[in-house]
């Protein structure tokens, strides 16, 4: 008889039945344990993970490209070097959810040929242009900002390697947003033209933020059961909301405005209610339709196209290292030994 506190004790995957796997793997999420690579899952848990842990890797790997494109025009030695190290993150983030997306049996190189023809999607964020430095600050404090109140919670995701890689994510798109609040303070409190391209910034980068969370809750296929797998653990629209309440007092202390009339503390709820967002501009930009969708793409395939060298010097490293180890293996193997 299985104990309740171990789904796992019963026996070995192979000796259970389709049935008595998916009880297991029910009661592992029932019990808020964590999902393993080697555990049996339902195919449309592992599809739904794939989907949105590339995604998320994806929008790593592409959110380094507005940014990027301030690095060499930062207006200080310090803040190109805070720069370039939160872009570095970046890569590193993309590549954490690349290997813990790999655990679930999709190759890297199908990840890549997923974005770059177009078929997966990135955050909808990363197709808007960053016109100035104080892009750099919208950014960080909002679009972080968004990512931690989204984040967070996936710490505590029903998939191990998911879960487990968002942990460090989750410390560094803090420091991230930090950085953001610091570049949008001083502006805030520099000139009057600097301030104004502080508020112009936020401006422009408020809503297209708020839309990271994802469509409304009634116009969210995916959320219902991925909150029931424990993959998603709040909906898209309680996650919109926590942001909307950690936002409006920064934005205050920032001396800042947030472009929306109808923004206003509600008592009863407890909670700041907000504006409509434009949804149709929404589903545009993640159907490709944004201002910087082309370019994005674009840039992401010269970029892979030229980094080939580099992949076929790696992977003949790689090859001679595992030929000189064998070599070795065989040259130590005790005097009648079995050849391999
Ligand atoms: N943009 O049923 P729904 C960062 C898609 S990067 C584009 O609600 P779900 C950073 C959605 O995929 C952080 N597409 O979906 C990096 C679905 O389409 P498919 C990125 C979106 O999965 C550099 C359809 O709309 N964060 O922090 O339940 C510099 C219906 O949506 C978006 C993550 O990836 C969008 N905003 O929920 C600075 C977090 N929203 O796949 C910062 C992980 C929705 O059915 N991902 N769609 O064709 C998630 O938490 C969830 O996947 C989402 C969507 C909340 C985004």
């Amino acid at each position: 008889m299985t104990t309740t506190h171990d789904p796992r004790a019963a026996s070995s995957a192979d000796e259970l039945t389709a049935e008595q796997l998916q009880e297991r793997f029910d009661a592992l999420i029932a019990a808020d344990q964590r999902i393993e690579p080697t555990d049996w899952m339902p195919e449309d848990y592992r599809r739904t993970l794939v989907r949105q842990m590339s995604q998320h890797a994806h929008s790593e790997i592409i959110g380094m490209q507005p940014e990027g494109n301030w690095i060499t025009r930062a207006p200080s030695l310090k803040r190109k070097a805070i720069l370039m190290a939160k872009v570095q993150d970046e890569a590193g983030h993309g590549l954490y959810l690349y290997s813990a997306a790999e655990t679930l049996g999709t190759p890297r190189d199908e990840m890549f040929e997923q974005l770059m023809s177009g078929r997966a999607k990135y955050s909808s964020i990363f197709n808007y242009p960053a016109r100035s430095w104080a892009d750099m600050g919208a950014i960080g404090w909002l679009v972080d900002g968004a990512a931690i109140c989204n984040q967070v919670p996936l710490c505590r995701a029903s998939y191990g390697p998911y879960g487990r890689s968002m942990v460090r994510i989750c410390k560094e798109e803090s420091f991230h947003q930090r950085q953001g609040w610091e570049i949008l303070y001083t502006l805030s409190h520099g000139t009057p033209k600097q301030k104004q391209m502080a508020q112009d910034a936020v401006n422009r980068f408020y809503g297209p933020a708020l839309q990271m969370f994802g469509p409304p809750d009634d116009q969210s296929p995916n959320s219902q059961q991925s909150m029931d797998w424990k993959i998603k653990r709040f909906s898209n629209d309680e996650l919109r909301q926590r942001f909307v309440d950690m936002i409006v007092p920064q934005a205050e202390a920032l001396g800042l405005t947030l472009p929306d009339p109808d923004l206003a503390w509600n008592e009863e709820r407890g909670h700041y209610d907000y504006g409509e967002l434009d949804w149709d501009e929404f589903f545009g930009v993640i159907k490709g339709h944004g201002p910087c969708n082309q370019q994005r793409l674009q840039h992401r395939i010269d970029a892979h196209e030229n980094g080939e060298w580099v992949r076929e010097a790696a992977a003949e490293y790689a090859r001679k290292m595992q030929e000189r180890a064998a070599r070795a293996d065989t040259d130590t193997a005790p005097a009648g030994s079995e050849q391999r």
